[in-house]
């Protein structure tokens, strides 16, 4: 086979890319390991920035994601003694906001938009590797059902995510990385329960961290952190429910409506970037790349904007042959990347409690909170970086 762009990987940030490149008729394929079912039943992050849902439009696939999803203008952070204050996202950010809408949906509404187009997704793609990266003729092998095949391509792009194999075809000596692994992770739940608030609730409390989010009015997304050692499966829905109502303002816990979990799992939590996100013919984007802990929704965010300077270069190149956004997309991701490891840090720190925390850093974590609300500056700073900074 032979494309101008090969993907290895089809979760949204390959699948993006794919949908965006090819309605320019730059011809793609997208290699994924598991089955499009496989993919979908992943659950993930629910919060869009403007500038990544203005991506899916333009990809034509927006289209549901505009009627199913909800604009949100603010949300609430609980914490010294069941206080709650109000971040208006609206008001602190120029009038932006963010959309609501789940990453399984607009993974769904990506693949359905591919397999209109009628473009190629390899699903089952197995032991892909990657040749001649630093070539001006770089191809990948893979197998489908045991059959070896081959892609030749001008371009490469590892949209694989952070247990991929992309990041690793850049040699030892020039990749850098750079990581935080957090000692607690967010238990998740997901339940066909009205959600308990119109916005969402960021927890700061002294058992630990809470998030009380949502997909629809009829399909509630909740987080509690946990310790690492602890495994989803000896969680009992009673018992994840009788800990969130504790970490909740008590007349939010009173009107909690809980229901069967419909899903359950623990996600680790790290800081992650790896360095440069372009080696010869091969471009790195979304987690691939890095990983950001979930607090400040900055995950498939940050993806997007990868994205964004990825689709413009190869557009460029294929319209104009001017290679300069190809040239600068490593340094200029990586600007954007850090800013959002930075708020996602900064938002974690404020909201866990660590173990190791003694009682200083709880008054500066209660310092962090009182100032944030006392200071239209610091909540300005919030709201434009929840909202999206610029591309
Ligand atoms: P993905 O990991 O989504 O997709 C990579 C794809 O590549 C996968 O489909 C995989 O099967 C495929 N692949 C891997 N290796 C391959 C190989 N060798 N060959 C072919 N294909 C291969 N972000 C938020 O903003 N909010 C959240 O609440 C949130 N929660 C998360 C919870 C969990 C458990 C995880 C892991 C992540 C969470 N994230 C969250 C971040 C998440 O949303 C990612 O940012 C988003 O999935 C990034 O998309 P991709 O870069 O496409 O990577
Ligand atoms: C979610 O709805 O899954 C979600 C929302 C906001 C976050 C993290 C996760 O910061």
């Amino acid at each position: 086979m032979k494309v101008q762009v090969c993907i290895i990987g089809g979760g949204p940030s390959g699948l993006l890319l794919s949908q965006l490149l090819h309605r320019q008729g730059i011809e793609t394929v997208v290699l994924e390991k598991h089955t499009r079912d496989h993919v979908l039943g992943r659950i993930r992050a629910g919060v869009l920035e403007h500038g990544f849902a203005a991506l899916m439009r333009e990809a034509g696939c927006g289209e549901r994601m505009d009627r199913e999803g909800e604009r949100h203008h603010g949300f609430l952070i609980a914490h010294a003694g069941g206080r709650m204050d109000r971040v208006d996202l609206h008001r602190y950010s120029g009038g932006n906001s963010v959309l609501v809408y789940g990453q399984t949906e607009l993974t769904r509404d990506l693949y359905d938009g591919r397999e209109t187009s009628g473009a190629a997704t390899m699903f089952e793609a197995e032991g892909v590797a990657l040749h001649d990266i630093t070539s001006p003729r770089p191809w990948v092998s893979y197998r489908s059902r045991g059959e070896p095949c081959r892609v030749d391509c001008d371009y490469i792009v590892g949209a694989d995510g952070f247990h991929g194999m992309s990041r690793h075809s850049i040699p030892r000596d020039v990749l850098r990385e750079y990581e935080r692994v957090y000692p607690f992770g967010w238990l998740g739940v997901l339940s066909r329960t009205p959600p308990v608030s119109p916005e969402l609730i960021y927890v700061r409390h002294e058992r630990g961290f809470a998030l009380c989010s949502l997909r629809s009015q009829v399909l509630s997304r909740y987080y509690v952190q946990v310790p690492l050692s602890d495994r989803a499966a000896a969680w009992s829905d009673e018992a994840f429910w009788a800990e969130l109502r504790r970490r909740l303002p008590a007349e939010v816990a009173a009107r909690l409506i809980t229901g069967p979990s419909i899903e359950k799992s623990i996600a680790p939590l790290r800081s992650f970037v790896a360095e440069p996100m372009r080696h010869g013919r091969l471009f790195l984007a979304g987690d691939a790349a890095h990983i950001v802990p979930p607090t400040g929704a900055k995950g498939l965010n940050s993806a997007g904007a990868d994205i964004h300077y990825l689709y413009h270069a190869m557009r460029a190149h294929y319209r104009h042959n001017d290679d300069t956004g190809l040239e600068a997309y490593s340094q200029k991701a990586l600007t954007r990347v850090w800013q959002a490891q930075r708020f996602s840090w900064w938002m974690t720190a404020m909201l866990h409690r660590f173990p190791d925390n003694g009682s200083y850093d709880d008054r500066l974590q209660q310092a962090e909170l009182s100032y944030l609300f006392s200071s239209e500056s610091a909540l300005a700073s919030l709201a434009e970086n929840y909202v999206g900074l610029p591309y």
